[in-house]
C-alpha cells in the first residue's frame, strides 16, 4: 500500500513572494507541490516554475554524490569519490592556499539560490575563521536599498495587502505578473472596485499588457519621469502640503531644483512628453488612495539608486507615505530583523580582510593582485548570472585556481569545479524563511530524506570546519541551535510567541506591518528630501547622466540598448536544466527589424565589445525602437545537433560597470549590435 503524507514548507527561491507550500509525498517521494491555502498571502496558488520543482528534484541533471575533476577545466569530466575523501581534499587544498598565499587568496562566492536564513549564510563562520576575502553581495537589491535608505532611512515598506483598496496602483519597473505574481491578487481586487493600473517600463511586459495605462519610459529614464511628474504637480499646486509640512523635511531645496529644471531635458531623458507627465500627475492628484509598487528592475543601471530616490520623493510630496487604506509604497517589506551575528559569527575573524564586489568576479579571477587562488561556490551559478560572462569563464578556466562547487544540479559553474559536491534542496532541509514581499516568517523541517549523498550547506560547512581543525563553538552547533540563535530577540515577532513556538512551524506575521504613516510616527522620523548622510552623491533627487548609454564611442558602434529581465519559466538561472535546448528570444521593434533585415523567428547574434550571444528574434511593438529585450538567463545544454554544450549566455554582453549607489550591477544598461546568423 502506498504511504501518502502532506507536509508544509516554504519556497526557498529568491522571489519576493516566499510562498507557503504544501508538498504531497508518496512513499518518500515528493510528487506534487501546491500553494498553502492557509497562508494568507500565498492564498493557495503558486507559479508554474515551482509546480515543476519535483521534476527538478529528481532530474537526471541532479548532482548526487561528490566528484573529483579528471578532465580539463570545464569539461565536466569527473570521477565519483566519497564525502570523506572530498572533505579531506577540500581541507588540504584550502589550508595549502592559506599557508602559501594567506587567507585572502580564498574567495567564497554565494548568493540566494536558497533563501533559508541558516543555509544562505552557512559559509560565513568558516570563512571568517579562515580570514578569506569577503564578497560584497551586491548583485540584486543593493542599489535599490541604498536609494531607499538615502531618503527613507529604515522605514519599512507598506503591507502589499493595502493595495487591494487603492484607487490608483503604479507598478514602476517590476513585472508583477512574472516576478511578484501574488501581488496581482491585490491589483485585481482594487480594479474590481474601479482602480486604475499604471505600468512604467521600457517594454510592454506581461503586467503592462494587462494595465489601464502603460508608460514606455526609456531605460534609466525614471529619474527624469518622476521629477517631470513632480514638476508639473508643483506648478499646478497639487502637492500634499499638509503631509510635506508634518512628515518631511527639506522640500524647499527640491522645489528650487525643480523650478530650474527644463522640461525638454526631462522629456529627452525619460522619453515621455510633458503632456503625458501632466496627465499622470492629474491621475495621481485625482485619486487620493495611491499605492506605488517599486521594482528592483529600474535600479539595474547607472541611474538606478537615483531612480528610487526620485520616485520616493514624488511619493512623499503626494503624501503616499501617509499610509492608511489603499495607500503605500513598497520596495521591500523589511518585515523582521533577526540576529545576523548569530548566522555570520563575525567574532571568529581575527582581522578585517579585503572586500571583493561580486559584480567584479571576472576581474577578481583574472587580474586582481594578489590573486585569488581558491574559490568556494554555493547557492549560486556565477557562470550564468554574473555580468561579463566571458571574463568570468576565463577566470574559472585557470589551471592554478582550485574551485569547490556545492550544487544541486549540473550548472555551467558545476562543469568548472575541481571538487563538485551534492547539495540538498529545501525539501531535504531544516531552516527558517522570511520574505521581502510580505510580512510572514516560517520555520521549515525536512519534507523528505536527502537524495543521493546530498548534504545541506549547513552540514557541509560544519564538516569542512571540523576537517580544517576548527573547534570554536559555532562549528559544533546543530542547525536547530543556529535557527534558535537567529530568532532570539528578533524584531517583528509578536509578544505572544517565543522561539519554541516558532520552531513548530507556525506562520508568524510581523508586528512591523504598519502603515507607512504610522511607521513615520512610531519611528519618530520624517521623509528627508535632503539626505543628511555624508556621501558624495547629490543630497536631493536630481538628474544625472547615464554611463554606457551616453558613451558616444560605444553608441556609434553598438546602436541598440539591451535590457535582460526575468522570464516566467526561470528564477534567475534556476530551472535552466529543464530547458536544455532553449536559447531564448530577443524582442525587437518592427522598424529596427526591417532596417536590419531581421524577420520574426530568425536566429540572430547580439554582439558588443564584451561578447556575443545567439537569440531568436521576436519582432514586436511590445518593445520600443532601439531597445532590445532578452528575457531569461538560459544556459542551453544542447542547442543544436552536434553542437555540444553552449558556454555563453546573455551575461556575455553585460558589463562589470557598477550602478550609482550600492555597488550593484548594470544588467539593464548594455549597448549591442546585431548580426544575422551566418554572419556570426
Ligand atoms: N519568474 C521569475 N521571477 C523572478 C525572477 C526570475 O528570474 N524569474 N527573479 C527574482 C529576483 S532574484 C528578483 S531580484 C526579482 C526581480 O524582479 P524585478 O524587481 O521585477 O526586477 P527585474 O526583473 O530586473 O525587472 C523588472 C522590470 O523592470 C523593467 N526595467 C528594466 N530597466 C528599467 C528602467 O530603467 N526603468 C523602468 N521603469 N523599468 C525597467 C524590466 O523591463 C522589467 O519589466 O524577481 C524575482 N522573481
Ligand atoms: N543579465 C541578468 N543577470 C542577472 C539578473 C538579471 O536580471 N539579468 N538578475 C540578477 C539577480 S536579481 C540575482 S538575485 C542573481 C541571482 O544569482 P544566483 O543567486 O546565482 O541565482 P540562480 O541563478 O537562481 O542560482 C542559484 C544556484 O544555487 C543553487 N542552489 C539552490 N539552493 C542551494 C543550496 O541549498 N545549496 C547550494 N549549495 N546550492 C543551492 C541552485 O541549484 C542554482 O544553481 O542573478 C543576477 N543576474
Ligand atoms: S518562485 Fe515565487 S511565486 Fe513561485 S512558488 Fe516560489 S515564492 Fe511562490
Ligand atoms: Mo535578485
Amino acid at each position: 500500500m502506498k504511504v501518502q503524507k502532506y507536509s508544509k514548507t516554504v519556497c526557498p527561491l529568491d522571489c519576493p513572494d516566499s510562498c507557503g507550500l504544501l508538498a504531497t509525498v508518496t512513499d518518500g517521494k515528493v510528487i506534487a507541490l501546491l500553494g498553502d491555502k492557509e497562508h494568507p498571502y500565498t492564498n493557495g496558488f503558486i507559479c508554474r516554475k515551482m509546480r515543476r520543482y519535483p521534476q527538478r528534484l529528481y532530474s537526471k541533471h541532479r548532482v548526487l554524490y561528490p566528484q573529483l575533476r579528471t578532465g580539463p577545466k570545464g569539461s565536466g569530466e569527473f570521477k565519483r569519490i566519497g564525502w570523506n575523501e572530498a572533505l579531506d581534499i577540500c581541507a588540504e587544498r584550502l589550508s595549502k592556499v592559506i599557508s602559501e598565499h594567506g587567507g585572502e587568496a580564498v574567495l567564497p562566492y554565494s548568493y540566494a539560490g536558497n533563501m533559508g536564513a541558516v543555509n544562505r549564510f552557512a559559509g560565513y563562520p568558516l570563512f571568517h575563521k579562515m580570514g578569506t576575502s569577503r564578497l560584497e553581495h551586491t548583485i540584486c537589491s543593493a542599489t535599490a536599498s541604498a536609494g531607499w535608505v538615502k531618503q527613507c532611512g529604515n522605514l519599512p515598506g507598506s503591507p502589499p495587502e493595502n493595495a487591494a483598496k487603492a484607487e490608483l496602483i503604479i507598478v514602476w519597473g517590476i513585472n508583477v505578473k512574472v516576478s511578484n505574481v501574488h501581488f496581482w491578487q491585490y491589483i485585481s481586487k482594487a480594479r474590481k472596485n474601479g482602480a486604475q493600473l499604471l505600468v512604467i517600463d521600457p517594454y510592454r511586459n506581461e503586467t503592462a499588457k494587462s494595465s489601464d495605462l502603460y508608460i514606455p519610459v526609456k531605460p534609466g529614464g525614471d529619474v527624469a519621469l518622476a521629477l517631470g511628474i513632480l514638476k508639473s504637480l508643483t506648478e499646478r499646486k497639487q502637492l500634499d502640503n499638509e503631509f510635506i509640512n508634518q512628515h518631511t523635511q527639506g522640500f524647499d531645496q527640491l522645489h528650487s531644483y525643480l523650478a530650474q529644471c527644463n522640461f525638454n531635458e526631462l522629456e529627452h531623458q525619460s522619453g515621455i512628453s510633458k503632456e503625458q507627465m501632466t496627465a499622470i500627475g492629474t491621475l495621481f492628484s485625482s485619486r487620493k488612495k495611491t499605492f506605488i509598487r517599486i521594482g528592483i528592475g529600474l535600479t539595474r543601471n547607472s541611474r538606478g539608486g537615483m531612480a528610487v530616490r526620485a520616485i520616493t520623493s514624488l511619493a512623499a510630496a503626494m503624501g503616499v507615505f501617509r499610509g492608511g487604506e489603499g495607500c503605500g509604497v513598497l520596495l521591500t517589506t523589511g518585515a523582521f530583523k533577526g540576529n545576523m551575528a548569530a548566522l555570520l559569527h563575525p567574532e571568529l575573524a581575527k582581522q578585517d580582510t579585503r572586500n571583493i564586489n561580486m559584480i567584479h568576479l571576472g576581474h577578481a579571477l583574472t587580474s586582481l593582485k594578489p590573486p585569488v587562488k581558491a574559490l568556494v561556490v554555493y547557492n549560486s551559478n556565477p557562470l550564468t548570472v554574473n555580468p561579463d560572462g566571458s571574463i568570468v569563464r576565463q577566470g574559472f578556466a585557470r589551471e592554478d585556481l582550485f574551485t569547490i562547487v556545492h550544487e544541486q544540479v549540473m550548472t555551467p559553474t558545476a562543469y568548472y569545479a575541481d571538487i563538485l559536491l551534492p547539495a540538498t534542496t529545501f525539501l531535504e532541509n531544516h531552516d527558517v524563511h522570511t520574505a521581502y514581499g510580505h510580512f510572514y516568517l516560517q520555520v521549515i523541517k525536512p519534507t523528505i530524506e536527502p537524495i543521493g549523498e546530498a548534504r545541506s550547506n549547513f552540514d557541509f560547512f560544519q564538516q569542512l570546519a571540523t576537517r580544517m581543525g576548527y573547534t570554536d563553538p559555532p562549528f559544533k552547533q546543530t542547525c536547530g541551535q543556529r535557527i534558535r540563535a537567529y530568532l532570539r530577540d528578533m524584531e517583528g515577532i509578536p509578544e505572544t510567541m517565543n522561539v519554541e513556538s516558532i520552531m513548530t512551524g507556525v506562520l508568524v506575521h510581523s508586528t512591523k506591518s504598519y502603515q507607512n504613516g504610522d511607521a513615520l510616527v512610531k519611528m519618530n522620523g520624517k521623509y528627508k528630501f535632503v539626505a543628511d548622510d555624508q556621501s558624495d552623491m547629490p543630497s536631493i533627487a536630481c538628474l544625472t547622466s547615464a554611463d554606457e548609454f551616453n558613451d558616444p564611442d560605444l553608441r556609434s558602434r553598438f546602436p541598440f540598448q539591451l535590457i535582460t529581465p526575468p522570464h516566467p519559466d526561470l528564477l534567475n538561472s534556476t530551472f535552466g536544466e529543464l530547458h536544455p535546448e532553449t536559447i531564448g528570444k530577443v524582442l525587437i521593434h518592427p522598424s529596427d527589424a526591417q532596417q536590419w533585415g531581421v524577420e520574426d523567428g530568425d536566429k540572430i547574434t547580439l554582439v558588443n565589445n564584451r561578447g556575443k550571444v545567439r537569440r531568436i528574434a521576436q519582432v514586436t511593438t511590445d518593445t520600443q525602437q532601439g531597445i532590445l529585450v532578452a528575457e531569461g538567463l538560459y544556459w542551453p545544454l544542447f542547442p543544436e545537433q552536434n553542437c555540444g554544450r553552449v558556454e555563453n549566455g546573455i551575461n556575455d554582453l553585460t558589463s562589470q560597470k557598477l550602478t550609482d549607489m550600492g555597488g550593484g550591477a548594470t544588467f539593464h544598461e548594455s549597448l549591442v549590435t546585431i548580426q544575422r546568423s551566418g554572419m556570426a
